[in-house]
């Protein structure tokens, strides 16, 4: 058994990127800039929004953070996002999520400029990925298939199980194989035998958000497993929607949790922020 690091992978991208910025910088007067905006105070998501704030400046990009309170209004965040979208200096616009629940999650995703979508959850993103168009590329949904690329093992006429069909992960990373080749299967909560289904999977993408899940029996010998799962169990331990101790031993090659997709998340966004950057100002 293999793993995938994350970690190691991010770093060495992370440090591509870097090395990029100066160029760009000189080619179009300043740098990327990224722009989050976190709604209250989840510790979860002040933390994600932390660490995606300090790899940007970490590459030699720019970043702001936009800390609102729990209560505001949908209103007052369209009209922050409106101002954001008519910002030439701000690139990539980022809501995290989950937003507080008297907020609706798809009217803010609308209100963001598709050109500064840097998660691609905006519905002309969504589209132009489905439609096989230039895009921008979820996050998580290109990391996972950059780590699967990392193992040197084809993707292309492989059988891919994809176990979960969130718009954020499931249904991007089952199209994203797609595109690479693979026979795709998206699995569920309410697939029938999903260990059946599961075993017969050369390449396991786990995002369903039920810790542990996915145990040994369930993954085919050899198998890439990667596993998008985040979930804080009662004792404090952070774990996966796979079982990494049963499942490690049976895999060829497996992400661990933490050091897995989420470090690979956040160097998607710097990647995408820079397309962002680059796209607006070779269209100016
Ligand atoms: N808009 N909302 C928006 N975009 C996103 O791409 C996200 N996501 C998810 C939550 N909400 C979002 C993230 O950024 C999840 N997520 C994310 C990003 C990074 C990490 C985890 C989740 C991460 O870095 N995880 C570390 C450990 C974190 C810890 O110790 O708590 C890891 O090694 O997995």
């Amino acid at each position: 058994m293999n793993i995938i690091s994350g970690k190691e992978l991010s770093a060495r991208l992370r440090e591509e990127m870097a090395a990029q910025i100066p160029s760009l910088e000189e080619k179009y007067g300043r740098k990327p800039n990224l722009t989050v905006i976190l709604v209250g105070e989840n510790p979860a998501s002040q933390s994600y929004v932390r660490s995606k704030a300090k790899a940007a400046v970490a590459i030699g990009m720019t970043s702001s953070t936009v800390t609102l309170p729990e209560q505001t209004s949908e209103a007052e965040l369209l009209e922050l996002i409106a101002k954001l979208n008519e910002d030439d200096a701000v690139d990539g616009i980022l809501v995290q999520l989950p937003l507080p629940k008297h907020i609706d999650e798809d009217k803010v995703i609308d209100a963001i400029s598709y050109e500064k979508d840097v998660d691609g959850f905006h519905p002309m993103n969504v589209a132009a990925l489905w439609l096989g168009q230039p895009c921008i590329v979820p996050c998580t949904p290109k990391g996972c298939i950059e780590m699967i690329e990392s193992t040197g093992v084809g993707i292309a006429g492989k059988k891919a199980v994809v176990v979960g069909r969130s718009n954020i992960v499931g249904k991007p990373v089952a199209k994203l194989l797609l595109d690479k080749n693979a026979t795709v299967t998206i699995a569920h909560s309410r697939t029938a035998d999903l260990g059946a289904v599961t075993r017969e999977a050369d390449i396991l993408v786990a995002a369903v958000g039920r810790p542990l899940m996915i145990t040994g029996d369930m993954v085919k010998p050899g198998a890439v497993v990667i596993d998008v799962g985040i979930n804080r169990l009662e004792d404090g331990r952070l774990v996966g929607d796979v079982d990494f101790e049963s499942a490690a031993p049976v895999a060829g090659y497996i992400s661990p949790v933490p050091g897995g997709v989420g470090p690979m998340t956040i160097t998607m966004l710097m990647k995408n922020t820079i397309q962002c950057f680059e796209t607006r100002m070779q269209n100016k």
